[in-house]
């Protein structure tokens, strides 16, 4: 298949590109590299050395023998120049990974609410059109996320795939409905990916656009068997406040020697995936595109925790400290999540599930180039609302410079 990849320079979007170029397809990464530039915003980095996405390019080549392409544009402003790259490259299918995609950094001022709505809002919908104006029939691959059912909305009801069959009183007795489950998002950024799916939904009707829609949990991990294969094509780690996702946080602050950052009781429960089994999935779902008329939703999701829970097993596995912190999100506190995921395994997905190995590959990697942290960066500071607590920084001593062997059990 000729495969376009919309953020393929990003956590999930470079594996994926990998990943689908080693299993033969041609593929193109289209990307404005404004992830990159957050980070100098923040001024974060990595805490993997990620090298310019011309120099893995290069590198993927010299290691696979294959060809991976790159168009650098910007999907929510370039609307014309999309057009023209969808009819130079006229491709099968397009994976659609370029939307800012943190929550806390979609919170964190009224200008960077701005910038994720417009950002995401115009990238989706440029999209759309330009495979309309084309009239190019590639199907779409998206990723959503979890947080567009909200944690628990139904209380430990299984979360259905997309959809859910209500029941409509008529004159004429109750008639039976299948709508989009109530959007119910936490954030700015969740917010985006509930409008994404409007969106979705009229362009399938409209104009028979064929589209997947990835109700993705947070991804874990950072390498896959691609990205591993040489040290220049070493995929992102974020671990500061806004980017950092909360088991990679964790596995990165044991590898310091960091109190684990649980926000409030830690009674959140969340959908979890890792980042191989997104590769996998990508690839099932390029594989069953839908017929049209109808987006196609699925959960990838493998497995949910608590994040206390999670916190208490890296502890007890590390010896690191838990902090319960004034949590600067507005969230429940606790919540059921109970989340269907039958699609992909029907279609063949073999779950990864936490072991201990996977999670201490994640420590080792924290732990060699744990030179690269920024400790003032670890605690979020974003809060959901003016006047919110944040965290005082915590007392603790990072062992960022001695050899592993000084450093956590691991
Ligand atoms: P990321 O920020 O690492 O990658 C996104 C990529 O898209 C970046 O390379 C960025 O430069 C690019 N991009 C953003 N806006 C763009 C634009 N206007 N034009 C061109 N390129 C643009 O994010 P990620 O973690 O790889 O997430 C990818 C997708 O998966 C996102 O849509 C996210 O919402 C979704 N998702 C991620 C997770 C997770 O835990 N990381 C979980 C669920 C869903
Ligand atoms: N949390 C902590 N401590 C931390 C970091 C987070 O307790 O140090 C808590 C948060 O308060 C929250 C939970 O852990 O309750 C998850 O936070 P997160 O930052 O790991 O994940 P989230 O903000 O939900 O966003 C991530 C990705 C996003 C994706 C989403 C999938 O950044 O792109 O859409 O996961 S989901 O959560 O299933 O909606």
């Amino acid at each position: 298949m000729n495969i376009l990849v919309l953020g393929g320079d990003g956590f999930c979007g470079w594996p994926t590109a990998l990943y689908l170029s080693d299993r033969g397809h041609d593929v193109t990464v289209l990307d404005n590299l404004s992830r990159r530039a957050i980070d100098l915003e923040l001024e974060v980095q990595s805490l993997t050395p990620i090298r310019p996405l011309g120099e893995r390019i290069r590198a993927w080549r010299s290691v696979s023998g294959r060809q991976i392409g790159f168009v650098r544009l910007d999907l929510a402003t370039e609307h014309e120049r999309l057009a023209a790259v969808l009819r130079e490259l006229r491709p099968d299918a397009v994976v659609h990974f370029a939307e800012q995609r943190a929550a806390p950094y979609s919170m964190r001022s009224p200008q960077a609410k701005r910038y994720t709505v417009d950002n995401n809002v115009r990238a989706t919908h440029n999209l759309l059109s330009a495979l309309v104006t084309t009239g190019i029939d590639a199907a779409v691959v998206h990723l959503g996320t979890m947080g567009v059912y909200g944690y628990g909305w139904s209380g430990s009801a299984p979360i259905p795939e997309g959809y859910l069959t209500v029941k409509v009183p008529t004159p004429d007795g109750d008639v039976l409905r299948e709508i989009l489950h109530p959007a119910n998002p936490g954030s700015v950024y969740h917010l985006t990916k509930t409008l994404d799916q409007l969106m979705f939904a009229f362009y399938a009707k409209n104009d028979l656009l064929r589209i997947t829609d990835l109700h993705q949990g947070i991804v874990w991990g950072t390498q896959t068997a691609q990205t591993e294969r040489d040290e220049r094509l070493i995929n992102r780690f974020d671990y500061d406040g806004d980017y950092g996702t909360v088991l990679n946080r964790f596995l990165m602050q044991a590898a310091i020697g960091h109190p684990l950052t649980v926000h409030g009781t830690g009674g959140q429960t969340r959908a979890f995936i890792h980042i191989r089994d997104t590769v996998r999935c990508i690839e099932i779902a390029l594989q069953n595109p839908p017929s049209g008329a109808k987006p196609q939703v699925f959960n990838q999701v493998t497995e949910t925790y608590r994040v206390d829970d999670l916190a208490k097993l890296v502890a007890s596995l590390t010896g690191v400290d838990v902090a319960y912190l004034p949590n600067p999100r507005q969230e429940d506190q606790e919540n059921d999540l109970n989340v269907r995921n039958d699609q992909f395994i029907a279609l063949g997905l073999e779950p990864t599930t936490l072991s201990e190995g996977l999670m201490a590959e994640c420590t080792h990697i924290a732990t060699r180039y744990r030179h690269r942290i920024d400790p003032s960066k670890i605690i979020a500071r974003s809060v959901w609302r003016e006047g919110m607590a944040t965290s005082d920084d915590l007392a603790f001593e990072p062992v960022l410079d001695t050899p592993a062997e000084g450093g956590p059990r691991w």
